[in-house]
C-alpha cells in the first residue's frame, strides 16, 4: 500500500473514531448540501469585525473553528466594514436604535438590511451580545438554515443563567453521573486544562453566564486564599465567554477557617469576616457573581443555628457583597426531621412569612418542585407566593431520581411543565416562568439555574443524550418559551445529523422519553421510592430509615384500602398553599389529572380509573407500559445504525438495553410490593415478575455512583 493511502486510510479512521462526543454541539462538520455550502461561502467570503476585547478575540476564534469545519474556509477577517459579507460590529449604524434596545445588555441582532451587496449584520450593546449573536450564526449554519433573508432579535428573558456545580474540592461530585469532577483543584491554579476551554465555549453558546463552582453541600476551604487563586484562574479563563463565576458560601466558615467563635449573622465579628472575605474574593476576581447558600438543610449549617432567620442569614451576606455589586442566592430547600407536618408544606410555611425582608440583591433559589426533582412533580407553591422577592428557579439536570447515568431521558418537557404551569398568582396565566424571569413581579433581578450533569468522562455527560440535557437547560434560560420539539431538533442537528428522517426519529425518541421513565418509575403521581442514599433503583418498601421524610412508606402510604398521599383539606392540606384556582385542578379526586392523582390523593385500589380499569390494574398497566416503551426505543434506535456513527449508535445500543433491563426492574419491584398490599395479581397478559420481592429487597448498591 503506498504510504499516502495508508495515511488517508488512517485519517478516515481517526475522524470515525472522533466521534467520542467530546465536542458536543460544537461539531462544525462540513456542510453536505452543496447549495447550502455554496451561500454560505458567499455570505461568510469577508467579515468584518470590531473591537479588541477578549471576548471578541474569543468572538473571532469561533467563527475562525466554526467556518473551517462548516465550509471549510479559514475566513478573512477585516475592521472595514463596509465592504464586508458578515459585519459584525457592536451598536451598528445600520440598525435603528430603537431595534438596539430591546437587545439590552446581552441580546443581539441578525439581519440582513436591504442596501446594496446584502450584508449579513450581527450587531448587540456589548460584546458579549455579540459573542452569542456569532454563536447563534454559527447555530443557524450547522442546523442548515436559509441565511437569504435575516432578522433575529434575541434578548434573554432570564438575567442570570447559571449551571450549578455539585462538584466537591476532592472531585467526586454529589449525584455526578459522568467521572468525576472537571475542576482540577490539585494543578489550579498553574495549569489550564483544555477543557475549561471547551466547557466555557459549550456553556456560552448556549447563553449560560454563571457557574457555581462547587457543591451546595459547601466545603469552607475554598474560600481560603490558596482556593480562592485557584477559583481566579478559572475565572479569568471563563471572563472572555462571558461566565462570572460562583461560589458556595458554608454558612459557618467563619469559624472553621476565620477562627471565630460563632457563625450568628448578627455578630459584628461574623459580619466583618463576611466583609473581609468578600473584598479578597473581589480583589483577586472583580467580577465575581455572588454566593449560592444551602443553610439549615439536611444538616448544613445556618442562621437557626443561633435562632436567627434564614432572611438575617442571606442579608448579613448581601450586606457583605453589595458593595462589590454580587448576589446572594439563598436556597429554599429546607425541610426538618423534628417538624411532624408534610415536608411538601415546609419550605412555604418557612419562607412566605419572610417575603419582604430580604435585601435588594437576595434571591431565593427554588427547587422546581416541593418534594425533590421528581420524575414528575407538581410546581412548587411558593411560585407565586412571594411577590416581593425574586424568586431563581433550580432544575436538577443530572439525573438523580430519573435514571441516573444510564437512562435516556429529555428533560426539556418537564423543564417546560414546570415553567408553563399556571399559579394564576396575578390572575389566570401567572406561569411560573412568568414568576421567575420577573415578569409578573416585575423583577430586575432573575434568573434560572441547573444542576449540572457534567464529568470528566471524555463525552461530558456520561450518557450521550445528556449532552441534550445540559443543551435545553441553556436554551431555556435564554428563551422559555422555545419549545421541547424545536431544542430537541436544534441539538439533534448539531449533534447528529441534518438527515431529516433521522431528526424525526431521535425526536420522536427523545420526547416520548420522559414519560415513558415516569410510566415505569412513578406512575400515576408515586414520588419519591427509590432506593436509599444513592437513589439508584426502587426501594418503595423503605420504612425504616431515621428521618421519616427519608421513607419512601412516607409518600406512598400504601395500605389495605390503596395508595397516594392526601394532601386535601382531610389530609396534609399541602393544596391550601395554592392559589385556589391552581388547586382547584388537583383538589377532586373525580377531575384530578391522572398523573397527579397519587401526588394529591389516598385512592382505593379498587377505584375506576378513566380507562375503565381499577386503579391496581392502572399501576399494572402504567408499569408495563413504561416498560414496553423502552422496548420501543431499542427497536427503533437499532433501526438507525446506519446513519450515525459506530462509537455512539453502539453506546447508546448498550445503555438503552441497561435501561431496558433497568425498567423491568422497577416495574417487578414495585408491583410486587404494592401487590402485597393490593392482594390482587398482576393480571396474565403481563409479563410476570422474574424474581421474587424478597429477592429485590436484597439488591446492594455499595459503590453506586454520585452518592
Ligand atoms: C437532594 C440530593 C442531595 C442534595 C440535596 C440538595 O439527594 O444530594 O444535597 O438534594 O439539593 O436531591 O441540597
Amino acid at each position: 500500500m503506498r504510504i499516502f493511502q495508508l495515511l488517508t486510510l488512517l485519517l478516515f479512521f481517526s475522524d470515525v473514531q472522533a466521534e467520542d462526543g467530546y465536542r458536543l454541539w460544537l461539531r462544525y462538520d462540513r456542510i453536505s448540501d452543496k447549495k447550502l455550502l455554496a451561500t454560505y461561502l458567499q455570505k461568510t467570503a469577508s467579515i468584518s469585525i470590531t473591537g479588541h476585547s477578549t471576548v471578541i478575540q474569543v468572538a473571532r476564534k469561533e467563527l475562525e473553528i466554526g467556518l473551517k469545519g462548516l465550509v471549510g474556509v479559514k475566513p478573512k477577517f477585516s475592521t472595514q466594514s463596509a465592504s464586508a459579507n458578515l459585519q459584525i460590529e457592536k451598536v451598528s449604524r445600520l440598525i435603528p436604535a430603537a431595534d438596539l434596545l430591546q437587545l439590552g445588555e446581552e441580546g443581539f441582532l441578525i439581519r440582513t438590511p436591504h442596501y446594496s451587496g446584502n450584508p449579513i449584520v450581527i450587531t448587540a450593546n456589548s460584546d458579549r451580545g455579540l459573542l452569542y449573536g456569532v454563536f447563534h450564526f454559527l447555530r443557524l449554519l450547522q442546523t442548515q438554515q436559509s441565511i437569504a433573508q435575516l432578522n433575529i432579535v434575541s434578548a434573554p428573558k432570564m438575567k442570570l443563567r447559571l449551571l450549578n456545580h455539585w462538584d466537591n474540592l476532592d472531585r467526586t461530585v454529589e449525584r455526578g453521573y459522568a467521572g468525576f469532577s472537571i475542576w482540577n483543584w490539585h494543578t489550579l491554579p498553574d495549569y489550564i486544562d483544555q477543557r475549561y476551554i471547551d466547557y466555557a465555549r459549550a456553556t456560552a453558546s448556549i447563553g449560560i453566564n454563571g457557574t457555581v463552582l462547587t457543591n451546595v453541600n459547601a466545603n469552607a476551604t475554598v474560600l481560603t486564599l490558596p482556593y480562592l487563586q485557584k477559583v481566579k484562574a478559572l475565572a479569568d479563563n471563563f471572563r472572555p465567554y462571558g461566565i462570572k463565576v460562583y461560589l458556595t458560601a458554608r454558612f459557618s466558615a467563619p469559624k472553621e477557617i476565620g477562627g471565630l467563635k460563632t457563625a450568628d449573622p448578627l455578630d459584628s465579628q461574623v459580619q466583618d469576616w463576611w466583609k473581609k472575605k468578600l473584598n479578597e474574593i473581589y480583589t483577586l476576581i472583580p467580577d465575581f457573581g455572588g454566593l449560592l447558600v444551602k443553610a439549615n438543610s439536611e444538616g448544613q449549617p445556618g442562621p437557626q443555628d443561633y435562632k436567627r432567620s434564614h432572611a438575617d442569614g442571606a442579608n448579613m451576606l448581601a450586606e457583605a457583597i453589595a458593595p462589590h455589586k454580587g448576589i446572594v442566592i439563598w436556597r429554599a430547600f429546607v425541610y426538618s426531621a423534628e417538624l411532624p407536618d408534610d415536608r411538601h408544606k415546609q419550605a412555604f410555611t418557612e419562607f412566605v412569612p419572610l417575603d419582604g425582608t430580604f435585601r435588594s440583591n437576595v434571591l431565593v433559589q427554588v427547587k422546581n418542585g416541593a418534594i425533590d426533582f421528581m420524575p414528575r412533580e407538581p410546581f412548587h407553591p411558593l411560585f407565586g407566593a412571594m411577590p416581593k422577592t425574586p424568586l431563581m428557579m433550580e432544575f436538577q439536570v443530572t439525573q438523580e431520581y430519573l435514571g441516573q447515568g444510564t437512562h435516556l431521558v429529555y428533560l426539556a418537557p418537564l423543564f417546560k411543565e414546570c415553567l408553563d404551569s399556571d399559579t394564576y398568582a396575578k390572575g389566570k396565566g401567572t406561569t411560573v416562568a412568568k414568576i421567575v424571569d420577573g415578569t409578573a413581579d416585575q423583577h430586575e433581578l432573575n434568573g434560572l439555574a441547573g444542576v449540572a450533569n457534567i464529568g470528566n468522562d471524555i463525552n461530558w455527560t456520561g450518557h450521550p443524550f445528556g449532552q441534550a440535557n445540559w443543551y435545553a437547560l441553556g436554551r431555556l434560560a435564554w428563551d422559555h418559551q422555545l419549545s421541547a420539539e424545536t431544542i430537541a431538533e436544534e441539538w439533534i442537528r448539531q449533534s447528529f445529523s441534518n438527515d431529516a428522517a433521522l431528526v424525526k426519529e431521535l425526536s420522536q425518541l427523545m420526547l416520548s422519553s420522559r414519560e415513558s421513565m415516569v410510566n415505569y418509575m412513578n406512575p400515576i403521581g408515586l414520588h419519591h421510592i427509590m432506593a436509599t442514599g444513592h437513589h439508584y433503583g426502587p426501594g418503595p418498601w423503605v420504612g425504616n430509615l431515621n428521618r421519616p421524610e427519608w421513607n419512601p412508606t412516607y409518600y406512598h402510604r400504601a395500605d389495605s384500602v390503596g395508595i397516594g398521599f392526601n394532601r386535601t383539606a382531610t389530609g396534609s392540606n399541602a393544596l391550601s398553599q395554592y392559589h385556589p384556582q391552581a388547586a382547584a385542578v388537583w383538589k377532586d379526586p373525580v377531575n384530578c389529572p391522572e398523573e397527579y392523582f397519587l401526588w394529591f390523593h389516598h385512592v382505593s385500589w379498587n377505584h375506576k380509573m378513566k380507562s375503565g380499569k381499577t386503579l391496581w390494574e392502572e399501576l399494572c398497566y402504567r408499569y408495563n407500559a413504561g416498560v414496553d416503551s423502552v422496548a420501543m426505543m431499542r427497536k427503533n434506535w437499532n433501526k438507525l445504525e446506519k446513519k450515525i456513527d459506530e462509537q455512539r449508535f453502539d453506546q447508546v445500543k448498550q445503555l438503552l438495553a441497561l435501561q431496558h433491563r433497568e425498567a423491568k426492574w422497577w416495574r417487578d419491584a414495585c408491583l410486587l410490593y404494592f401487590q402485597t398490599f393490593s392482594r390482587q395479581p398482576i393480571p396474565a397478559q403481563y409479563e410476570q415478575p422474574a424474581h421474587t420481592l424478597d429477592y429485590y429487597k436484597s439488591l446492594r448498591f455499595p459503590y453506586a455512583p454520585g452518592n
